[in-house]
């Protein structure tokens, strides 16, 4: 309600100043932590900000309302390998947090710097680290039901077309996402000969790689039961799908609600390999508010909200502060070394899924820009999606029309019969 009044006031010309446009994927917040942003802004800057958030499914049409509607968001929150194509396109504005106090500077008091160091690989021309700040972060890799699956056959990319869990298969509606894996598998001859590289993989846009995942893909849709951008960890939940193309986020948030309901499920990133993931907040180049999404930024890296956010929505914070860590111990889960995420801790009890041990890391790469490639994936996704939407919608056509045809001619026979009548008369 509150949203809408004030996308009513900025739109009729009102104080833009006072509206701060935030632009997030969706299930990634905890909600409450927007309004507490404006009370602890105007505490800490004496100003009003009315938050203004929406949300969206996948990073291309986040892209594409910047890129192509130039729409005036302040703050917005692609991964990584959108966030190179930004930089290279002169989409984002550097960010600047000398106004805020270093008591409250929450972004360099939590730094890890293991993000550090992703960020600055994002782009290899420009480093990502002066334009954007990481939110969560996560790995690709295949959800599955324990009572259905064993942990052999979610150890490989191949169970997404193993015909045994035809038509309980769930496949993340995300391109990059889904190539990058699919690629790993194909090619895992050559990875383990080392005549390629993950990294190699992750910038392959070749007319030959894109052809070969498109005839996997379609093999692989004979058994899927939906192409989903948010609704595959319900459906795990209920048991309707047993293996499920997911980021960890998601896995951790659907094994925990299956828990509750007597469903088990587990989470794995397969042996071939496959994607890590970052997302992070930026300032578009259209912003409005660059001083209130700069402050939304600082407050999102705050310990104890990074902490209610991750428990909301399943995901991991990249805050690398020891009040997250202490946040997630758990004695239930085995010690690990994630000392490449939090410094000094190299034995720690934290959930794997969320906090992936450092082999897992080993065997996973960061995505990368395709520049105008993104085209041929993207006509690639629509053939293998597009294939099985034509089917369906024909034979739903040739139904209705069978019906229609079939309705017509009973109409007919009826007014015959009918006219007959009158004529007898
Ligand atoms: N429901 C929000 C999920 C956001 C996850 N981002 C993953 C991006 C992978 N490229």
């Amino acid at each position: 309600m509150l949203a809408a009044l004030c996308a009513a006031l900025v739109s009729c010309g009102g104080d833009r100043a006072s509206v701060l446009k935030v632009y997030n994927w969706s299930d990634y917040i905890d909600e409450s932590v927007l309004p507490e942003f404006e009370q602890w802004y105007q505490e800490q800057t004496g100003e009003e900000i009315h938050v203004v958030y929406q949300t969206f499914d996948i990073n291309e049409t986040m892209l594409s309302k910047i890129e192509k509607g130039r729409e005036d968001y302040d703050v917005v929150c692609p991964s990584d390998y959108i966030i190179e194509r930004m930089l290279n396109s002169g989409l984002l504005q550097p960010l600047d947090f000398a106004s805020i106090p270093d008591s409250v500077n929450y972004i360099a008091l939590n730094k890890s710097p293991y993000i550090q160091g992703v960020f600055r690989d994002i782009n290899p021309s420009i480093d990502a680290n002066d334009y954007s700040v990481a939110y969560m972060w996560g790995t690709t890799g295949i959800l599955y039901n324990t009572e259905e699956v064993t942990a052999e056959e979610a150890s490989t990319w191949d169970i997404i077309r193993n015909p045994k869990f035809a038509g309980r298969v769930l496949i993340k509606d995300a391109p990059r996402d889904v190539y990058g894996p699919v690629l790993i598998y194909l090619k895992q001859e050559e990875l383990k000969a080392g005549t390629v590289t993950l990294q190699d993989l992750m910038k392959d846009s070749s007319d030959e790689s894109i052809a070969a995942v498109e005839a996997y893909l379609k093999e692989v849709k004979e058994g899927v039961l939906g192409w989903e951008a948010d609704f595959g960890k319900e459906q795990m939940t209920k048991g309707r799908g047993v293996v499920s193309l997911n980021w960890s986020g998601d896995a951790v948030w659907a094994i925990d609600e299956a828990a509750e309901v007597g469903v088990s499920l587990d989470y794995v990133v397969p042996e071939e390999g496959s994607t890590v993931w970052f997302d992070g907040w930026v300032i578009p180049k259209y912003a409005k508010n660059v001083k209130a999404a700069t402050w939304f930024i600082d407050f999102m890296c705050r310990p104890d909200i990074a902490i209610r956010n991750m428990e909301e929505t399943g995901y991991v914070s990249s805050n690398g502060s020891l009040e997250v860590l202490e946040s997630q111990i758990d004695e239930e889960f085995e010690p690990q070394d994630l000392s490449y995420f939090f410094p000094g801790a190299d034995s720690v009890c934290v959930n794997p899924v969320l906090y992936p041990g450092r082999e897992v890391i080993e065997r996973c790469a960061l995505e990368h820009d395709w520049g105008a490639d993104t085209d041929k994936l993207l006509a690639m996704w629509s053939r293998v999606k597009g294939d099985s939407a034509s089917s369906w919608t024909f034979i739903i056509i040739a139904v209705t029309a069978i019906a229609a045809l079939a309705a017509v001619v009973a109409s007919r026979r009826k007014v015959s019969r009918r006219h007959s009548h009158v004529r007898r008369k």
